[in-house]
């Protein structure tokens, strides 16, 4: 069975801790319920592991304060022998050491609004360039400057795949008023681009999966809570700080709505990865 690669950094820092392993189990049997074998990707005990047992996920998961490694901090807490969940960029890079060509997540890091001063872009963008995987997402988090990282993605030649959909989604939103290089509607069709893509390249590309329709926010509740967040966070969210403090605050502001919807988009994410990743092993 084609395994299918899922992140720890969305368990440790983009949901409350207590909805953490719950959802870490609803995501594997779906990925299972969909025909691929699920590979939770993190750091245990400093060892970058493709496969976390539930017996090392529990024991990350009740560490206060686990560190969140991406492209450039992964070899240091490897070497400090820390736990550590990773982004989208670090699972990529232990993903691809293991052979895995398939990886499900909420939405891929990006270009922060106010880049001009801070030029805060996250590796996720470069490691799409450095890593032969295939990353199922629903666009980037709707807190980016999405359509300046529709331009990165462009500028960095990730090919950008909408599935079902001839815009870019924007997280919570359904189209973010951008568009992709290429629409598949056929899961099998998509798989064959896939693997055709990956071996010719080398490099990663991205699949971009709407939010269902039933769980999309409304665009202007949605820019109401974002102002509220953005001005409660302010300078605080900076850095490796910025997403997981925006996304928090977002949560609060909106009741759960955001969390709900965030659930809602993880699962149909990892659903279609899975799907996919069962017709890649077809061939
Ligand atoms: N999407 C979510 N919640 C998250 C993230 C994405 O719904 O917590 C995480 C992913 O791990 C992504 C990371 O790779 O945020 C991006 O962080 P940064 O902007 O610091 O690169
Ligand atoms: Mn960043």
């Amino acid at each position: 069975m084609s395994r299918l690669a899922l992140e720890t950094t969305i368990l440790t820092h983009g949901v409350p801790r207590d909805s953490a392993l719950p959802l870490a189990r609803e995501l594997r049997r779906i990925a299972e319920e969909n025909g691929a074998e699920p590979a939770l990707v993190g750091v245990y005990r400093g060892v970058p592991v493709a496969s976390l047992s539930e017996t090392q996920l529990i024991e990350i998961l009740a560490t206060a304060d686990v560190p969140k490694a991406n492209s450039a901090n992964l070899g240091v807490l490897m070497q400090r022998g820390s736990h550590a969940s990773t982004t989208v960029a670090a699972t990529m890079e232990i993903a691809a050491a293991s052979g895995i060509l398939m990886f499900s997540t909420g939405g891929i890091g990006g270009v922060h609004k106010g880049f001009a001063k801070h030029l805060d872009i996250s590796a996720d963008l470069l490691a799409l360039t450095r890593f032969p995987v295939a990353v199922v997402a629903s666009g980037v988090k709707s807190i980016l400057d999405v359509a300046a990282t529709r331009e990165v993605l462009e500028t960095l030649g990730v090919p950008v795949i909408g599935f079902r959909t001839d815009a870019f989604p924007a997280f919570y939103l359904r189209d973010s008023g951008v568009g992709v290089d290429a629409r598949f509607d056929d899961p099998s069709e998509l798989a064959r681009f896939v693997r055709a893509e990956l071996e010719r390249t080398r490099r990663g590309l991205l699949i971009a999966n709407p939010i269902p329709v039933e769980a999309e926010l409304d665009s202007r509740d949605f820019a109401r809570w974002l102002a509220t967040a953005e001005n409660a966070v302010g300078p605080a969210a900076l850095g490796r700080n910025a997403t997981p403090s925006l996304l928090g605050k977002l949560h609060e502001v909106s009741g759960g709505a955001t969390l709900r919807a965030n659930l809602d988009l993880i699962r149909s994410n990892t659903a279609l990865g899975a799907r996919l990743a069962s017709h890649l092993s077809g061939h």
